[in-house]
């Protein structure tokens, strides 16, 4: 039996877990970081939020702001850069997800204390500006403790098995956004699950899982790393926020090695 201490690794990652991620559409993985690790980490992430640190401009004026961001930080910080491609979290993704992929972004989460407001409730794949999203995931790693008072993600098990004609699949502009009861009827009585994450654990979710997070109502910023793994085969479909995308034709894969590294095969 592996010690309270021990990390979690591909290796020791149970078949259980896998089986629960393709069920429920997310897992909770503990100490996937060290202490240590934790500690660079969340250096970099608080050194790279006070250099460039943007705010979710979804909000209503003067209003607190749910999430503030920087965006695309595995290419603008080395240190970041180690930690998307970290092989336990790379290792991990690959055997919850079974295909081979790669990574397509990663962004620093924070919700400041005392008040930063919950997440709105959404499914990641509509906001994706890409076709072939089938095993796409995301891994959200706690770079500070993350209890439910400060913040973390909350999920409905099974959702990403919604039909087709249950979700909102693609979004060209945030007016097409629609309350998931619009969409998915049965959405009022299906069980939610929070998911509270120590400094170094991890939750995974598949992109059609919904979630969202609670507002920080502590007194200590939440500090988070979103990483989002990729089909390796998915094409550009214009979207939202993909203005940095516009170089690319629709229909075109998103495979330029550098852009978007295979993680795993
Ligand atoms: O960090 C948050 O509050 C929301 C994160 C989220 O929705 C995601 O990573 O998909």
């Amino acid at each position: 039996m592996a010690s309270p201490r021990e990390l979690t690794t591909p290796a020791t990652l149970t078949e259980e877990s896998v089986r629960r991620y393709r069920e429920d559409g997310f897992v909770h993985v503990p100490r996937l970081l060290s202490p240590e690790e934790v500690s660079v980490y969340r250096a970099a992430a608080e050194s790279i939020l006070e250099r460039d640190m943007e705010v979710w401009a979804g909000g209503d004026d003067g209003a607190a702001v749910e999430v503030n961001y920087t965006t695309q930080v595995w290419r603008k910080d080395e240190t970041l850069r180690r930690l998307a491609l970290h092989p336990a979290l790379t290792g991990i993704a690959g055997r919850l997800a079974g295909v081979p992929l790669r990574l397509y972004s990663s962004e620093v989460l924070v919700k400041e204390p005392e008040g930063a407001p919950p997440t709105l409730l959404h499914d990641d794949e509509a906001g994706l500006p890409m076709d072939g999203l089938e095993q796409t995931l995301t891994a959200w790693i706690a770079l500070v403790d993350v209890p439910v008072e400060r913040g973390c993600l909350s999920y409905i098990p099974g959702s990403h098995l919604r039909a087709d004609s249950e979700r909102l699949r693609h979004m060209t502009s945030f007016e097409q956004f629609r309350e998931p009861d619009e969409v998915w009827p049965d959405f009022p009585w299906r069980p939610r699950v929070t998911v509270p994450l120590r400094a170094g654990d991890v939750a995974f979710h598949h992109c059609r899982t919904l979630h969202w997070a609670g507002g920080n109502e502590t007194d200590a910023r939440r500090v988070g790393h979103g990483v989002i793994y990729m089909d390796a085969g998915t094409t550009y479909l214009p979207g939202v926020m993909d203005e940095y995308l516009a170089h690319m034709e629709p229909g075109q894969p998103l495979d330029d090695a550098e852009l978007f590294p295979i993680v795993t095969s």
